[in-house]
């Protein structure tokens, strides 16, 4: 691996714009379960049993308590070497772009800014009503929650998670961002089994704007036959492999 980290480092050190997609197999060093795979979140439950907006309507008790504890756990997490080499590229590239489906917040705690976010925040909520008096989100870092289903500061009613479930759009302006981002010279997906949409979408875009693509990721996924380059490793391993390079 250590000759193709290396001409993958004169890439990324000479690229004009650099496009980096996160999933959770970035966060997974600092704690934090991925969904999917033998230690993944969904293993005991289905995703449309918690992660919709129908499953929500149906049980907001119940999809509370698995927030309100993958906020604690998450609370209790540290950036890893993956997310601190993210960072450092953020400042020291101008053209810089990081899109991550993460939710969990490490990518800025790490030092990040600008993080396009396509799946929202674990760390803001909605009034669940969109009551006229709440605004569209809000930041409540609240750890647990004294009551389960939280309520709405303003109207008294249930608020959700500012995440962005399975049939919901994702906002239009962050998937805008994404989309000018794949028009790059170097794109690198790392941490995410490439299965969830629009995300996924955003390598096959970069691709067919002549980037070179690049995974990092320990199992193969259904983009490790379509990339330039597929470096089988931890995120926390390779990117800092690659930042020693440049
Ligand atoms: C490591 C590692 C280490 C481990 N280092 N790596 C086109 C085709 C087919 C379906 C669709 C389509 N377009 C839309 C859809 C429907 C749907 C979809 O994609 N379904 C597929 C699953 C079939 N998409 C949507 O519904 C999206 N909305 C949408 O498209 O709106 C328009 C629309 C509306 C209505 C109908 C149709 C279209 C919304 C998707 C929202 C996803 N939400 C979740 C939950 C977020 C909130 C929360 O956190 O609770 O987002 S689902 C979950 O999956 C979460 C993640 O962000 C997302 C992706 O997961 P990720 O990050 O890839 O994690 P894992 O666990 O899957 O993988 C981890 C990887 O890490 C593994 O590969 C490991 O090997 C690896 N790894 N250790 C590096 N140390």
């Amino acid at each position: 691996m250590d000759s193709e980290v290396t001409a993958l480092a004169a890439r990324v050190a000479k690229a004009e714009r650099l496009s980096i997609l996160t999933g959770a197999g970035v966060s997974a060093a600092s704690g934090v379960p991925t969904f999917r795979g033998a230690d993944g979140l969904w293993k005991d439950f289905k995703p449309e049993s918690l992660a919709t907006p129908q499953a929500f309507a149906r049980d907001p008790k119940l999809v509370w308590e698995w927030y309100d504890w993958r906020r604690q756990a998450i609370a209790s997490c540290e950036p890893n070497a993956a997310h601190r080499v993210l960072a450092e590229w953020s400042r020291r590239f101008p053209n810089f772009t990081l899109i991550t489906q993460n939710v969990d917040g490490l990518h800025e705690r790490a030092g990040s800014r600008d993080v396009v976010r396509l799946h929202g925040s674990i760390w803001e909520v909605s009034c669940w009503q969109r009551c006229a008096a709440a605004p569209p989100r809000w930041r409540d870092e609240t750890v647990p929650f004294k009551e389960i289903p939280p309520r709405c500061p303003h109207c008294g009613g249930v608020i959700r998670p500012g995440v962005v479930w399975f049939g919901e759009s994702l906002d239009p302006a962050i998937v805008d961002r994404a989309t000018e981002a794949a028009d790059c010279d170097v794109f690198i997906t790392a941490g995410t089994s490439a299965v969830v949409y629009p995300a996924a979408g955003f390598l096959e875009l970069a691709k067919r704007h002549g980037a070179y693509t690049v995974e990092i990721n320990p199992e193969t996924t259904p983009a490790t036959s379509t990339v330039d380059l597929a470096l089988q490793g931890g995120a926390e391993v390779v990117l800092p492999r690659i930042a020693e390079d440049l």
